[in-house]
């Protein structure tokens, strides 16, 4: 089995590689890739860098060029819900674009014909990350993300999002992500820990809680990676 680990930026992967100790380093399409071996389970790891083109390429490359079969994505997010406070932990049930906008033809925000508003994440994966959980004494909520190629860093926006999508939180690579995984077959799961609340206050917010929400998101996923090898 080979298993995709993915974020957008260097310091969601960061805990990850260093967990791993040792690994490769191949350069692919203007990325670095890291591979390893973990509990007899090969690994590939890489961030994209940000948005949802980046993301796009780097999960497509994981399955189509490495060969993953599974993957999973490790980040920060901006809270919708207010019962998300910073470092609190999302898992994604259904992810939709919310910057995809062909509305003046008549058709719902985040829908372009022949594809769909959500995307769900891998329903066998959302019921390992409660056992993940419970056995780490941590309270996860499940919900909606929304992405957009936008840090949202204002109120009204937010609370569109929150509205239009029904989402919990926002951030910029998942969608996109779970649209490639669903499009070639391969289960995935998006965790994102909060940095901040999409508010005016976003950017600080986010500046001073990336590296620690990152973390919290990153030991979450080794939790669900040594679930999935057991499974
Ligand atoms: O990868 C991008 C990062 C922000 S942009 C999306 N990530 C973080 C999630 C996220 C987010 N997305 C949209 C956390 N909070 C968000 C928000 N809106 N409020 C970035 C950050 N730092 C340097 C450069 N770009």
């Amino acid at each position: 089995m080979k298993i995709a680990i993915m974020g957008a930026m260097p310091e969601e992967v960061a805990p990850i590689l260093e967990k791993l100790g040792e690994y490769t380093t191949t350069e692919y399409a203007g990325n670095k890739y890291y591979e390893a071996t973990y509990k007899g389970v090969e690994l590939v790891i890489a961030y994209s860098k940000i948005g949802k083109v980046f993301s796009t390429l780097t999960a497509t490359t994981m399955i189509e060029h490495f060969g993953a079969q599974k993957l999973l994505f490790s980040g920060v997010a901006g809270a919708i819900s207010p019962s998300l406070k910073v470092g609190d932990l999302i898992v994604a049930t259904k992810l939709s674009q919310h910057d995809l906008d062909i509305t003046a033809f008549g058709h719902p925000f985040g829908y372009v014909p022949e594809g769909a508003v959500f995307v769900e994440a891998d329903t066998q994966m959302i019921a390992m990350s409660k056992k993940v959980a419970d056995e780490m004494g941590k309270s996860v909520q499940e919900g909606i993300i929304a992405t957009g190629d936008q840090f949202v860093a204002n109120e009204e926006r937010k609370n569109w999002i929150g509205k239009e999508f029904g989402a919990d939180a926002l951030e910029m690579e998942g969608a996109s992500v779970a649209v490639v995984c669903d499009a070639l077959d391969v289960p995935f799961f998006i965790l994102r820990a909060i940095s901040d609340a999409a508010d005016m206050d976003a950017s600080f917010s986010f500046d001073e809680f990336l590296e620690t929400s990152a973390v919290e998101s990153a030991e979450f996923v080794m939790k669900m990676v040594d679930k999935v090898i057991a499974a």
